[in-house]
């Protein structure tokens, strides 16, 4: 991939152990993409019989993509170890370097069988003391601490969305080269939006602003709003995401009184940060309701967090009933 050799985030170039890794995510999504494209063909679709760390119940895809990045990866030098939504534990890779990774291999299950968008997420962070033996406390470091991320959503086209810090760029896969094509070098989210996406379903467990925010945007041109809403909800956070940073609005999975002891549904280290990241640097903002998820110090590698994420001036909405 070209682009990682000549880019200049913030002036230098791309480390070489920071280059060699972000092209062995990359290449394991290019072969990835391939092989959703084909699901039932080669026998993708379809629950493993197994569940995960967070009592998930895992589809073939969820470890097969699992383990086609643990072996994408498995030879990057600079990599200290990785850790995974389906794995419990942290994997040392070279066990001392500058960087961690950390992914969701395969979010949006719930559509894999359904042949709706799916994707990988990505988070590099720095790794704070690279010589010492890797230990699992070495990753609960905020999202401030990412130095790139990224996500490969899997839909009609390919596509991935980068940030290195330095703004966010947008590549699709031909299919015919294999070659991520840069197709925006410079996204932006308008700080104004008339579209929110949500899992409506929840509505009467939500807390009192998320209830109050949803209803007003419903009320549209007759309520206090004076403007009409659209909603989407695809239940696969990277192709909702990937909406809002190609075109605006608000993402929200807040917390719920379903579960009232878990902050919310989706998982702070490897879905949040990475995406509060890109949407930060699109000019956008994401918080989990008082507080921006990007500064949250992770206490636990799994830990959920409840998100609220988009076009910046609804984003301060939300904010603000949450006060
Ligand atoms: P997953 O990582 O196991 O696929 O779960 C995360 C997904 C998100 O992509 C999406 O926003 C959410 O779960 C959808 O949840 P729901 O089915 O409750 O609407
Ligand atoms: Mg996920």
């Amino acid at each position: 991939m070209q682009y990682l050799a000549n880019a200049k985030p913030k002036g230098a170039a791309i480390p070489s152990g920071l280059q060699d890794l972000l092209l062995a995510v990359v290449n394991t999504c290019t072969a990835l993409s391939d092989e959703v494209a084909q699901g039932a063909l080669i026998g993708l679709l379809g629950s493993a019989g197994s569940g995960n760390v967070q009592g998930e119940v895992q589809q073939k895809l969820d470890i097969i993509a699992n383990d086609q990045l643990i072996a994408g990866v498995k030879d990057c030098k600079a990599l200290a170890g990785l850790a995974s939504e389906e794995m419990e534990l942290p994997l040392p890779v070279q066990g001392t370097g500058d960087y961690l990774l950390l992914f969701d291999p395969l979010d949006g299950s719930s559509n894999i069988d359904v042949n709706v968008s799916i994707g990988t997420i990505f988070s590099i962070l720095k790794k704070q003391a690279p010589q010492a033996p890797l230990q699992t406390a070495d990753f609960l470091l905020s999202g401030r601490h990412q130095v790139a991320a990224g996500y490969v959503v899997y839909g009609p086209q390919t596509t991935m969305a980068l940030t290195l810090g330095d703004g966010v760029v947008m590549f699709t896969l031909n299919q015919a080269t294999g070659e991520f094509v840069l197709i925006h070098d410079a996204v932006t989210i308008a700080h104004s939006t008339k579209e929110f996406a949500i899992n409506m379903s929840n509505m009467r467990h939500w807390a009192e602003p998320v209830r109050r925010y949803v209803e007003e945007c419903l009320a549209g041109t007759s309520g206090t709003r004076d403007k009409d809403f659209n909603m989407r909800w695809i239940a696969s956070m990277v192709a909702d995401v990937h909406r809002v940073l190609s075109r605006g609005g608000v993402f929200m999975y807040p917390w719920d009184q379903r579960e009232p002891h878990k902050p919310g549904k989706l998982r702070l280290m490897y879905e949040a940060n990475p995406m509060s990241f890109l949407v930060e640097q699109a000019g956008g903002a994401s918080i989990n309701g008082t507080k921006v998820i990007m500064d949250l110090q992770p206490t636990d590698l799994h830990e959920r967090v409840s998100v609220m994420l988009g076009s910046k001036d609804e984003i301060d909405r939300l904010q603000q009933y949450h006060s």
